[in-house]
């Protein structure tokens, strides 16, 4: 078995750890801030021990980064070598969806690079989905699987998964007037086209538009040029999904994939989904 193998074993291992752990924390936050200046829960803070304790332990994981933690975690096997692998993990996206009782996520990234590593250097890609079924959904060597996670162990339910060729949904982040003008008038005619579906944790915003088609943004902001979504732990592992299922990413200009990492928390314009809605964002922004 290969490390990536495990990587995404263990995930869907601890996976029902992480939603077992759920209702305990549901008010509680940690009284701390993450890298990213936002308030951390005790559910962030419990599905981050949780992962990095099991995937820290895999032989051939050489690196470990959280969105919840300040600098890439060296996990003791050294200098990388062949078919080691650095893990970049968001483990509780939307975590501010609990108080709520809301769809909520966990993302991954498997990268062949250290860390910070661009979308390209991703060997597979992953996100858990705790809606009312635990599914994972991943993307590797081209292709995505969907798999329900039955008490730990992943089952196949829909291989080859693609996005549908009519849209239907779309779900755009931030307040429309902190919208840029380009993006606001990009974001009427969709409006006039598809359905709202925004719930306010990427991983089920962005399920909705992996099942239904159309498109996810959290775009740039008049307040926040870069956006509001981390490239490492959501926009690229995101993108590496879409884009395996025909869809497309951007940041406004380019792939999510093709953006250079600068720092490991770096904040980054994020449009995924139907192709045809991505390129017509790309030629509104350029405008
Ligand atoms: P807002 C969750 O906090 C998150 O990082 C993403 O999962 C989600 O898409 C976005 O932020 C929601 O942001 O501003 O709508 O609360």
């Amino acid at each position: 078995m290969s490390t990536v193998d495990d990587v995404l074993e263990t995930v869907a291992a601890v996976a029902p750890d992480v939603r077992d752990g759920l209702p305990g924390r549901r008010l509680t936050e940690a009284g701390v801030e993450n890298p990213s200046g936002e308030t951390v829960t005790a559910a962030d803070v419990h599905a981050d021990e949780l992962f990095f304790e099991a995937l820290g332990a895999i032989d051939g994981v050489v690196e470990y980064a959280s969105e919840e933690r300040e600098a890439v975690a060296d996990t003791g096997d050294g200098e990388p070598g062949e078919g080691d692998v650095a893990v970049a993990i968001d483990p509780l996206d939307g975590s501010s969806n609990l108080a709520s009782n809301n769809a909520m996520g966990t993302i991954v990234g498997i990268a062949d690079e250290p860390l910070p590593a661009a979308g390209e250097d991703l060997v597979a890609a992953a996100y858990v989905l705790y809606g009312p079924i635990t599914t994972m959904t991943v993307a590797r060597e081209g292709t995505v699987t969907t798999y329900v996670l039955d008490g730990g162990e992943m089952r196949a339910v829909e291989e080859d998964v693609t996005l549908p060729d009519d849209p239907v949904v779309y779900g755009f982040g931030g307040r429309v007037p902190d919208w840029p003008d380009a993006f606001r008038e990009y974001a009427r005619e969709v409006e006039s086209e598809l359905k709202l579906r925004y719930g306010g944790a990427m991983v089920g915003d962005v399920n909705q538009v992996l099942s239904y088609g159309g498109i996810f943004a959290y775009p740039a902001l008049s307040s926040a040029p870069n956006g509001k979504l981390r490239l490492q732990f959501e926009g690229a592992p995101i993108a590496k999904i879409i884009e395996a299922a025909g869809g497309a990413s951007s940041d406004g200009e380019r792939s999510l994939l093709s953006v250079e990492p600068t720092e490991l928390h770096q904040r980054v314009p994020v449009h995924v989904g139907s192709k045809a809605y991505v390129e017509r964002l790309e030629a509104a922004l350029s405008d």
